[in-house]
């Protein structure tokens, strides 16, 4: 493997996919800023330009809503190649954006910078605040019964997952205005979500924006609320980590404390003793989806661990080459190219990844960094990629996979 000229490649990427204090994902399929896009894109770009790091990070931060939600997607500048865009989602924030938020990786993101960089000291206390609010905003509006719950598949960031299945199907997308998706003019369709799915993916940004995105209505009223254990275990880790950022900046964490006490309460809520795994629950319906998952695998991630997770790692990892699936592969609804039913995401891994070296799974740790380091060293910075063949998939050029290439995966990086 050409580790210097994989890092050449993943740094031009990330400078070619700046545009100007923000990074989008790729160009063509996402012109936006993307929320945990951006966390991942400043881990990768913190190894050649702190400083601009930090600024992708307080341009995220500025989208920031009144009641504390920070959007998933922030629009800076038009651009017809997205659907839906500001239009159809009529933010309410003091830039255009979306109305839901995205996996909270930014605390994280910040504590990391921080260690590598301790001169940006100020600028983490200035993001201070806003994390904390944001944070709050979870623990008010996304939170039951300890139970972290996602109120449109988007807002997962694992878009059409099978977690969400059940209460997908309970959803009439009837009255969605006539509409062209854009993502299929980029990526084949067979990869992308299929029609039922954009279909109930409009009708639920139609009934958030009818309401002017009112978010205690939402919390409560919303068709779909689903408990998830990958914005379940990505915010209890960003939860500590912001308890962590709290003491090297001098500031009070109680209220974080109690945070990661109702966290660490609520993923025992999301134990399925029939599956064996972390899995989804359906809050309106009471169901759970029974699927074993890359966000269940980020239980170590959130500092929890289970005989049974290893287990089950153990089996998915040696049933396919390339690991973790974002589905289990045993599962009949695994499909090997389909989104969120079964490639490989290269930010699910590093996150996956650091948490097992964390938690004391350090070969599980180092053989999926090294395996990951290979799926991008010979099939390049895709945004996905097939779990069965290693082939890339979905769009091209991709920031995080170049930020996870540079921050974790590359042998330059020594595992972060
Ligand atoms: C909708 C940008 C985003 C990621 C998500 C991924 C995909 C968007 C889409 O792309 O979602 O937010 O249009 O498919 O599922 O995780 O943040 O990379």
């Amino acid at each position: 493997m050409d580790t210097d000229r994989l890092d050449s490649e993943a740094r031009a990427i990330l400078k070619g996919n700046d545009r100007g204090g923000y990074t989008i994902p790729t160009a063509g399929l996402y012109p936006y800023q993307w929320n945990w896009d951006s966390a991942f894109s400043a881990l990768g770009i913190a190894t050649f330009d702190p400083a601009r790091a930090w600024t992708e990070l307080e341009t995220l931060l500025s989208g920031q809503w009144d009641h504390g939600m920070v959007p998933h997607i922030l629009f800076h500048r038009p651009d017809p190649g997205y659907f839906p865009g500001p239009d159809i989602w009529a933010g309410r924030g003091p830039i255009a954006s979306s109305g839901i938020t995205q996996p909270p990786v930014a605390a994280t993101a910040i504590r990391w910078l921080l260690a590598r960089d301790p001169a940006g000291r100020d600028r983490a206390a200035a993001l201070f605040p806003g994390l904390l609010a944001w944070h709050r905003w979870f623990m008010t509006y996304r939170c039951a019964g300890g139970r972290i719950f996602v109120t449109h598949p988007w807002e997962s960031g694992r878009d059409n997952a099978p977690d969400w299945d059940g209460a997908m199907a309970a959803i009439d997308p009837v009255g969605v205005a006539p509409y062209r998706r854009r993502d299929t003019d980029h990526v084949d369709a067979a990869m992308r979500p299929t029609k039922a799915d954009y279909d109930r993916y409009l009708w639920l940004v139609q009934f958030g924006r009818d309401i002017d995105w009112n978010a205690a209505q939402i919390a409560r009223d919303c068709p779909f609320r689903v408990a998830d254990p990958g914005m379940h275990f990505i915010l209890l880790r960003a939860t500590r980590d912001l308890g962590a950022l709290a003491a090297a900046l001098g500031q009070d964490s109680a209220e974080i404390c109690g945070w990661i006490a109702t966290l660490e309460a609520g993923a025992e809520a999301l134990w399925n003793p029939d599956l064996g795994a972390f899995d989804a629950f359906d809050l309106n319906s009471g169901a759970r989806a029974g699927a074993l998952t890359n966000g269940s695998f980020l239980c170590w991630y959130g500092g929890i661990d289970r005989p049974g997770m290893r287990a089950h790692l153990a089996r998915v990892t040696a049933a396919l080459p390339h690991g973790l699936p974002s589905l289990d592969p045993a599962d009949p609804r695994f499909e090997a190219k389909r989104y969120w039913r079964g490639p490989v995401w290269a930010v699910m891994n590093l996150m996956a990844g650091i948490g097992m070296a964390d938690m004391g799974l350090r070969a599980e740790a180092e053989a999926l960094r090294q395996g990951t380091a290979r799926l991008i060293g010979e099939n390049g910075f895709a945004e996905y990629f097939d779990p069965v063949t290693g082939a890339p998939a979905g769009g091209g050029a991709f920031s995080w996979t170049a930020a996870v290439w540079l921050a974790w995966a590359s042998p330059s990086s020594q595992g972060g």
